[in-house]
């Protein structure tokens, strides 16, 4: 038993990776698995699997997410390093360069990303005294391990507020490359709005031959990606809340899938994986189930918001559903989530 809890959530996997695993199933992308993920390389043609990261525009997904700011970095002096002659700033009339600088500020999950496993945690009795906790995957404790920082008025938020554990950075370590499968739901419920439980995956993927072995990624293509990318950064409510495919995460076959399958991470190029806010339940409960299955139980990264229509096009019409996966985040301590530009490879 570690020595972080006393009681681990049921049918989670916690310790099963090691005392201060921070990977979850990231460890399940082994040698055996990159070089199956090569050997789905025939052609050596590439598709890039992010959308520009100032989609989907605006802030109607999450009024709490905005498209990044980018803006030029400043000399001591104040001076914008933007079409910045060095002849001018360094005061050196044989200096030819021209230079720009830029600085941005991005809400790491505004658009394509991957969740970190601290992104997600949850109120749970771990050390068994009766009185609920923060804690996230493995144990890993809010307050201690996830600290929230201190309210200050000119820093934009919590200063301080940083994963020490399980933060995005363990991700990058681990460059996620390997061997994925491609399950295409747009290819067989189009436009929508429908919430997938485990028959409905189970039906897409005898349809469309999948196998999901053991440390394979799994990528859900929907088409919701296809559906903002349409609308130029101007994407309406429906468009956002009221189309293609999520999983429904709280179906219990769906999830018994999920832990039993081996898959190592979990991508789509919807929102949230998974329908959201979950309308299914009862009781005190996550209103993200499969976000509480994989982040908080099983130690499985979530892919979100990924453009995949033009890889899943290409898989279909030369009859494959596996392909090399190279995503990793950016390499960035203590984030809770993390853009990124992954790459197919075919
Ligand atoms: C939601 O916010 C619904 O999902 P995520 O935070 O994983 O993007």
């Amino acid at each position: 038993m570690s020595t972080r809890w006393k009681n681990r959530p049921e049918g989670s996997n916690w310790g099963e990776f090691g005392d201060d695993d921070q990977c979850g199933r990231l460890n399940l992308i082994t040698p055996e698995k990159v070089r199956q993920g090569i050997a789905e390389v025939k052609e050596g043609r590439t598709f890039c699997l992010s959308l520009p990261l100032d989609y989907p525009g605006g802030n109607g997904l999450n009024p709490s997410r905005h498209p990044p700011q980018r803006f030029p970095t400043e000399t001591p002096d104040g001076t914008k390093r933007y079409l910045l002659p060095l002849e001018q700033a360094l005061n050196n009339p044989d200096l030819i360069d021209v230079v720009n600088d830029d600085r941005v500020l991005i809400h790491t999950q505004y658009s394509t990303q991957w969740d970190a496993l601290a992104h997600v945690g949850q109120q749970f009795d771990a050390d068994g005294d009766g009185v609920a906790e923060k804690v996230f995957y493995n144990g890993w404790r809010g307050g201690e391990d996830i600290v929230g920082g201190s309210e200050c008025s000119d820093c934009g938020g919590l200063e301080g507020a940083e994963a020490k554990r399980l933060g995005i950075e363990n991700m990058a370590e681990r460059c996620v490359q390997g061997r994925a499968v491609m399950i295409d739901l747009h290819a067989i419920y189009g436009d929508a709005k429908v919430d997938v439980d485990f028959d409905g995956l189970e039906a897409a993927m005898k349809q469309q031959k999948v196998v999901v072995e053991e440390g394979d990624m799994v990528c859900l293509h929907t088409g919701f990606a296809l559906r903002v990318l349409e609308k130029q950064r101007s994407p309406d409510h429906d468009t956002l809340h009221n189309s293609c495919a999520a999983l429904e995460g709280r179906d219990p076959k769906l999830q018994q899938w999920v832990r039993d399958s081996g898959l190592s991470v979990l991508i789509a190029d919807n929102y949230a994986v998974e329908r959201t806010p979950s309308t299914t339940g009862e009781g005190r409960r996550a209103m993200l189930p499969l976000h509480e299955l994989c982040l908080f139980k099983l130690g499985i990264h979530l892919g979100e918001i990924w453009w995949l229509s033009e890889l899943a096009a290409y898989l279909r019409n030369n009859k494959r559903n596996r392909f090399l996966l190279t995503a990793p985040p950016l390499r960035l301590p203590g984030a809770v989530g993390s853009p990124t530009t992954p790459i197919g490879t075919v």
